[in-house]
C-alpha cells in the first residue's frame, strides 16, 4: 500500500509540473470503490452494476448498490447510488453482490442482503429503466431460507423463456423464476458439487471422499465458494464462479449442455494473480461482438480486500467454447467507439480521474465533486472531426472562487486547447455554464483531459463541482 501512496503523490507531481504522464484504465472506477461487478448490455450500452466498499472496515459491511455504464468500454458514465439498504425495509447489513436483468421493458435487479432474522435473504428491485428508480418489488425477500448461503444472485432468461436464478456460497442453488421474474413455483433445487463439476468438495459435505485440509493446500484443489454468473453462449451454459486457489478466491468455471446441468469443471479463468484482493466475483458478457471478463481488485490506491474495484480484460473463447486464461491488466480494454465533443457530455464520464469524487443531488443527477488542485479527468477518443470546434462550455458550480479548468488533449502537459476561471457562482448548488475561446485549434480523435488547478491559497480546498462538458463549432 505504501508503494501506492508514493506512486500517487509522484503522479501528482508530475502533473502539476507539467510533465505527461500515461494512465491505466483498470480499475475502470476511480471516484468510489466498486465490488462484485455484473455487467449487463442493454441496447448500444454495458451497465455494470457494482456494490459499494467502505475501505477501513475489517469486514463486507456495505450499505448500498452503484451503477456506471459505458458505450466504448473505456469511458463509463456513473449514475450514482440507485439502489440501497434503506429500500428494503427487511434488510439490515451488507448489500453484497446483485445482478439486474431485462424483461419486457423492465429491469430486475436482484440483489442480497442481511435479513432482519439474522441471515442473508435475495431480494429483487424492479424499475422502467437500467438507472432506474428501483423499488423493493416484494416487500421482503424472495429467497429467505434462513441459510447464510443466500447470497450472490445471478439471473438468466433462457431461449424458451423460462428464467432461472442460481445463487449461493458453499452450496449452490437454483429456481425456475414465474414469467413476472419476482416469484418462483419450483422448488428449490441444490446443484450436486463433485471433483469432476466444479473442481473440489468441501470436506464438511462428504468427508469421507474429501482429502484433509494438507492435502487440499498440496494438490491445491478449486472448489465452488460464492460469486455464480450463469449464461449461455453458442449453446454452450457456463458456471463462472468464484474457486479456490492457495487460500484465495480465484475464478473458476463450469460447462453444460443444458440450463441446469450436468456440470463439467473446466478450471480456472483467473488465478495466480496480484489482485491484493481475498475475494474475486466474475461477470462475463459480449459486447460490439467482443467478450468480456469484469472482476475485481483491491488495486485502487487505498484499497485491498474490504476495498474492491471493477476491472475488465477483453478475451477471446477458444474455438471449443472454452475460456482461456486471463491476466489482470492495467490497461484495460481497447475503445469501442468515441465521444462526441458536440453534445452534451457528463463530467462524471470518465477514463481515468484523480483527486475528484463524484455526487448526486437529491433529484438524481450525478455531477464530480470535490475537485482539488493536481486533480483531472481524461476522457479517451474524443472525435473533433476535421473542423476545429471554437468554444468550450462547462457547466460548474463553486461557493468559493479562484478554481481554474483547463483542457488539454493528448495528455496533461500537452497542447492547452482551452482554460476557464471559475468564479464563484452563488453556491457548490448553484450551476453556471462558462463558455470560452478554443486556443488552439484541435481535429480528429484525441484523449481529452480536464485539469483542476486553483489560484494562490486554494492547494488542498475544495475547487468547484462540474456536471457537464460541450464544444460547439
Ligand atoms: O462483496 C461481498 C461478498 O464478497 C460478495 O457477495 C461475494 O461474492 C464476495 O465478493
Amino acid at each position: 500500500m505504501k508503494i501506492k501512496k508514493i506512486e500517487t503523490s509522484l503522479m501528482t507531481a508530475l502533473l502539476l509540473l507539467g510533465i505527461p504522464v500515461v494512465h491505466a484504465q483498470n480499475p475502470i472506477i476511480q471516484t468510489s470503490y466498486t465490488p462484485d461487478p455484473a455487467p449487463m448490455v442493454y441496447k448500444d450500452r454495458v451497465y455494470v452494476y457494482a456494490g459499494d466498499d467502505i475501505p477501513g472496515f475489517d469486514f463486507y459491511y456495505m450499505t448500498k448498490w452503484r451503477l456506471f455504464s459505458s458505450s466504448d468500454m473505456a469511458n463509463w458514465t456513473d449514475h450514482g447510488v440507485p439502489l440501497k439498504l434503506e429500500d428494503f425495509s427487511w434488510a439490515i447489513d451488507r448489500a453484497w453482490a446483485s445482478q439486474c436483468i431485462e424483461r419486457n421493458g423492465k429491469f430486475y435487479w436482484y440483489i442480497c442482503a442481511q435479513t432482519d432474522q439474522n441471515n442473508m435473504g435475495i431480494g429483487v428491485a424492479v424499475a422502467s429503466s437500467p438507472e432506474g428508480p428501483f423499488e423493493d418489488a416484494l416487500g421482503k425477500p424472495l429467497i429467505t431460507t434462513g441459510s447464510w448461503s443466500n447470497i450472490d444472485p445471478t439471473v438468466f432468461i433462457h431461449d424458451d423463456d423460462q428464467a432461472y436464478l442460481y445463487w449461493g456460497n458453499a452450496n449452490l442453488y437454483y429456481v425456475k423464476l414465474n414469467k413476472d421474474m419476482i416469484s418462483f413455483s419450483s422448488e428449490i433445487m441444490e446443484v450436486p458439487q463433485s471433483r469432476e463439476s466444479f473442481g473440489g468438495i468441501r470436506p464438511q459435505k462428504d468427508p469421507a471422499k474429501e482429502t484433509n485440509s494438507t492435502d487440499k493446500a498440496q494438490t491445491n484443489i478449486d472448489l465452488f465458494i460464492e460469486g455464480p454468473w450463469f449464461y449461455k453462449r453458442n449453446g454452450n451454459y457456463y458456471q463462472v464462479f468464484a474457486g479456490m486457489e492457495k487460500g484465495k478466491e480465484c475464478l473458476s468455471y463450469s460447462m453444460s449442455k443444458s440450463p441446469t446441468g450436468p456440470w463439467k469443471y473446466q478450471g480456472r479463468i483467473m488465478v495466480d494473480q496480484p489482485t491484493n484482493s481475498f475475494t474475486n466475483h466474475g461477470g462475463i458478457v459480449d459486447f460490439k461482438d467482443r467478450s468480456y471478463l469484469f472482476y475485481h481488485t483491491g488495486l485502487l490506491p487505498g484499497g485491498g480486500s474490504y476495498g474492491r474495484s471493477t476491472a475488465v480484460e477483453e478475451f477471446i473463447y477458444n474455438p471449443d467454447g472454452t475460456i482461456p486464461l486471463i491476466n489482470i491488466s492495467k490497461m484495460g480494454p481497447e475503445p469501442v467507439g468515441t465521444v462526441n465533443p458536440y453534445q452534451r457530455n457528463e463530467a462524471e464520464m470518465m477514463a481515468w480521474a484523480e483527486n475528484c469524487k463524484t455526487s448526486q443531488d437529491t433529484k438524481g443527477n450525478v455531477y464530480v465533486s470535490d475537485i482539488r488542485t493536481g486533480g483531472f479527468i481524461k476522457v479517451r477518443e474524443v472525435d473533433f472531426g476535421e473542423i476545429s470546434p471554437k468554444h468550450f462550455n462547462a457547466s460548474v458550480a463553486a461557493g468559493l472562487g479562484a478554481g481554474i479548468l483547463e483542457v488539454y488533449v493528448d495528455s496533461i502537459g500537452g497542447s492547452k486547447i482551452a482554460t476557464i476561471q471559475v468564479p464563484r457562482t452563488g453556491g457548490w448548488d448553484q450551476w453556471k455554464t462558462l463558455s470560452t475561446k478554443i486556443d488552439i485549434p484541435v481535429t480528429g480523435k484525441k484523449d481529452l483531459f480536464f485539469s483542476f488547478k486553483g489560484e494562490n491559497l486554494t492547494l488542498g480546498r475544495r475547487l468547484f463541482n462540474f456536471d457537464y462538458w460541450f464544444f460547439e463549432k
